[in-house]
């Protein structure tokens, strides 16, 4: 049986899910509907970042204690995922107990390889990111993320010799050229590892820092974010049990947000290979969205809240929004005035329009009740069919090279092409003539398999809409083993729904 095991990052609970971090659900989501309905066996892994002096402070802010803190955004992040209607089959916290267990065995088990050591080390520090930064890491002399000035930091800390795996890491990479997609993330991987990498601190005294995990061979010390967080990939599996861990982890995807790009392409395959795991199959790294051009923050007050958007628009339309408007690896711009032209082009005229003059038709007609095909299809018909399974076909390949946005218009050619094929048979003129009623008949038993498998094709991307089309069709849900082959669905005298308005066009100002 064909397997995935399908990851995003864990959040960190210091700010509310957003356009970004639903991306990332979005597009795991889409895959883990896309790949069971295949018959494939599917984990879909999401969850919470939960330790760190970010979050400690986050809490303090709040007055609170960081695992009441903790317990409440989290509890709040998994609700926002299940409004959304997200398929995760398991949500982990980096406080859950057997999460925190796991990390310990993996600290022991190389601290006992003699991978990890215990070091004096001086540097310059930025409490934004968590971690020490080198000068030339710099910008101007300030973190070039956070853009403050870094504080110089003098401590003793447990290290992991990270730069014993440089030279295996980057053999595995060229051995393995699609280990980290898209390319050019690959590229900035390898050119990582052609400079010295260096050992990873992966320690705060607990004098600094409490909100940490324990490390198991000496108590005054913590662990937190990467060597906490990242484990979290096979603690959840660990967790459901070795099986699951033997079963998913060789078919390990990580979809990540580039800013996350070292930690996910440096620190976790070296950390695995000192625990002596096999590595991720494939780390598959997104760009970023902007909003109007700028930078989502909470000062610009410009943040898109998923749960606003399903509420404006629908889950599905913001579905279709992000996955058909940017392409992966790449970043991405959200605009106000894009959704709307791209929802009222290709949800409420292309898709919606079609079904509701189908089933209208059907209603008028024949009272809603399927008519016999003939034997002998006309070529257009023919046509019809194969344009279909073309598209099903460039699904696949699009698929498989995370090409949402290109999967999306093939769907949407086999969409346009029946509005064509609606254009072209005219059943509307042929039913004038009493003659041609029985191939007015056939002409819409076929659009009513149109209709089905475009929900079917449909239906990892925008699932409300294709449960809404079985619905219409009074069908039921199609399973992996379902044959589905076109004219042999409808048994003549099954009764369809009559139409209803999937997408209500948004109206907008006139120009000028
Ligand atoms: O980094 N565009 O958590 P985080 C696209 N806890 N994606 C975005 C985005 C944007 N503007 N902003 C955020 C962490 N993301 C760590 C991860 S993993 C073991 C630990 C998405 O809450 C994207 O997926 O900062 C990015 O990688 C993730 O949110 C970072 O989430």
């Amino acid at each position: 049986m064909e397997r995935i095991y399908l990851t995003t990052p864990l959040y960190y609970v210091n700010a509310e899910p957003h356009l970004g971090s639903a991306y990332t659900m979005i597009i795991t989501d889409t895959l883990a509907r896309y790949y069971r309905a295949r018959g494939w066996e599917t984990f879909y892994l999401t969850g919470t970042d939960e330790h760190g002096d970010k979050i400690a402070q986050a809490a303090a802010q709040a007055g609170m204690d960081p695992k009441v803190f903790t317990d409440e955004i989290s509890t709040t992040f998994r609700a926002v995922w299940d409004s959304c209607g997200f398929t995760y089959d398991h949500f982990i916290r980096t406080t859950d107990e057997y999460h925190v267990r796991s990390v310990q065995q993996l600290l022991d088990k190389i601290h006992e390889a003699g991978d990890i050591y215990f070091d004096r080390y001086a540097g310059l520090y930025c409490f934004g990111c968590e971690r020490f930064y080198t000068e030339k890491e710099l910008a101007g002399g300030k973190c070039p993320d956070h853009l403050t000035e870094p504080t110089w930091l003098e401590e003793e800390n447990y290290f992991f010799r990270m730069g014993k795996y440089q030279e295996p890491l980057l053999h595995h990479i060229e051995a393995h050229p699609d280990f980290i997609r898209p390319e050019g993330f690959k590229n900035e991987v390898v050119a990582m590892l052609r400079e010295p990498i260096g050992d990873l601190c992966i320690s705060r005294p607990k004098s600094r820092l409490t909100w940490g995990i324990e490390i198991p061979f000496d108590k005054r010390y913590v662990t937190y974010v990467w060597f906490d967080a990242l484990i979290n990939y096979v603690s959840a599996l660990k967790y459901k049990a070795e099986e699951a861990f033997q079963k998913f982890w060789p078919e390990a995807q990580h979809f990540i947000g580039k800013d996350i790009l070292k930690p996910h392409g440096v620190f976790w395959p070296t950390m695995l290979m000192a625990a002596g795991l096999p590595l991720y199959k494939h780390l598959n790294v997104h760009g970023f969205w902007t909003v109007e051009g700028q930078k989502m923050s909470k000062s610009l007050g410009n943040v898109i809240s998923p749960l606003v958007m399903k509420e404006k628009i629908g889950m599905d339309a913001f579905r279709y929004f992000v996955l058909r408007e940017s392409v992966f690896g790449q970043d991405a711009d959200f605009r106000e005035e894009n959704l709307t032209a791209r929802y009222n082009a290709d949800l409420a005229n292309n898709l919606g329009n079609l079904v509701s003059r189908v089933l209208a038709m059907e209603q008028k007609y024949f009272a809603g009740v399927v008519q016999p095909l003939s034997t002998a299809w006309a070529k257009e018909d023919l046509e019809l069919k194969n344009r279909f399974r073309q598209a099903e076909e460039e699904l696949k390949g699009h698929m498989a090279e995370l090409q949402f946005h290109r999967a999306l218009e093939a769907i949407w050619a086999a969409i346009d092409h029946t509005n064509r094929y609606v254009v072209q048979t005219a059943p509307f003129s042929l039913y004038k003539d009493a003659g041609k009623r029985g191939r007015v008949g056939e002409i819409l038993h076929h659009l009513l398999e149109a209709v089905r498998t475009i929900g079917r094709l449909i239906s990892p991307f925008l699932p409300e809409t294709a449960e809404e089309l079985e619905a219409l069709l009074n069908i039921p849900r199609p399973t992996a083993k379902q044959p589905s082959s076109w004219g042999q669905f409808f048994v003549p005298g099954h009764k369809v729904r009559p139409p209803k308005v999937l997408f209500p066009r948004i109206e907008t100002a006139p120009d000028g």
